[in-house]
């Protein structure tokens, strides 16, 4: 397999204050070239800086032509309640995060299993950038240009034996850089989980970019799950452990409200959360007068997953 994945280190990053001069220069830039650019704008459409570029990042079939949401929508407005609970807090409380050094412990029923090295772990994918509608139980939607690995590819990659019916996952568990684990808003880690057959559909991936650059710590630095058909809550972030089990995992906001929040999570429009409807989203990054859009059933991705669930009771599985 083709080494493609040699991500940048943190010391190649440009400080603090490179991107200050540089976000100063591109403003003054801006306005000195004539052009009425608000600094909104501006940042809307330039991604930080401070971010390496991923190299050798291919297109995917599997990508919408939806407009993306700008980098500024999608780096500050986050759910990480290790970093808070307001969706602004992630993007200030993961500054001084550290994605690296960072390992990742394979268990379970597999053939390969082991504590990796992130750059070891990465080195035999391939990376792909996949511009995925994004659905929050909340209710709320984003256009997300990820740039990430093929979840099924790592899958078969570790050799899972019969008995692996589910793939776990973990959050890091590190008070010292996560704020947010001294409240109990959650059971920590963070966990979620995937059936087999889920996570070797070719839709979901491991995601380490965003708009061709390194991810954002608050978007789940250095590697979160994303699963397009799914509310946003099963994309569990910086991920430390990915566990083949026999037996379904524990997922933390079933644990936290079992009532409100299942196991499968798909994307239904059918299915309400018992405090309020499915039925419509709205588009983050819009008018704020802008009428809600219809929300569809798996997300839009029903010709790729709904045979997942052809025997299964969706109102009752939700
Ligand atoms: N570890 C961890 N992962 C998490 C969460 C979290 O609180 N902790 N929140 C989830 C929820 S509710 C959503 S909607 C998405 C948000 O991802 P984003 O901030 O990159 O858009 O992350 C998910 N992954
Ligand atoms: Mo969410």
């Amino acid at each position: 397999m083709r080494k493609k994945s040699n991500l940048i280190r943190p010391s190649e990053i440009t400080s603090e204050s490179n991107y200050l001069n540089r976000r100063d220069f591109i403003r003054a830039g801006a306005i000195a070239g004539g052009s009425l650019i608000a600094p909104s704008a501006l940042s809307a459409i330039v991604p930080d800086s401070r971010l390496a570029t991923l190299p050798g990042v291919s297109k995917s079939a599997y990508s919408t032509d939806e407009a993306p949401n700008s980098f500024e929508d999608i780096s500050t407005y986050n759910n990480f309640y290790e970093f808070g609970l307001r969706k602004e807090d992630p993007v200030v409380n993961a500054e001084d995060f550290k994605p690296r050094p960072w390992t990742i412990e394979i268990s379970g029923h597999a053939e390969k299993t082991g504590t990796f090295d992130f750059d070891d772990f990465m080195q035999p994918f391939d990376l792909e950038e996949r511009i995925y509608r994004m659905r929050c139980v909340e209710a709320w939607s984003m256009v997300i240009p990820w740039v990430g690995i093929s979840l099924a590819d790592v899958v078969k990659h570790f050799q899972p034996t019969s008995k692996a019916q589910y793939v776990a996952f973990e959050t890091l568990n590190d008070r010292a850089q996560m704020p947010g684990l001294r409240g109990r808003s959650l059971d920590w880690p963070y966990r979620e989980g995937l059936t087999i057959a889920e996570a070797t559909n070719p839709l979901p991936i491991l995601a380490v970019g965003i708009y061709g650059k390194v991810i954002p710590n608050q978007n789940g630095a250095p590697i979160r799950l994303v699963v397009p058909w799914k509310y946003g809550f099963k994309g569990i972030k910086s991920i430390v452990k990915i566990h083949f089990s026999s037996t379904r995992p524990k997922t933390s906001w079933n644990m936290a409200a079992p009532n409100e929040y299942g196991f499968y999570a798909n994307v239904n429009p059918g299915v309400n959360h018992p405090r309020w409807s499915q039925a419509r989203e709205r588009r983050i990054g819009g008018s704020i007068f802008a009428s809600k859009q219809e929300t569809l059933m798996f997300n839009g991705y029903g010709d790729e997953v709904a045979h997942l669930y052809k025997d299964l009771n969706l109102r009752r599985n939700f």
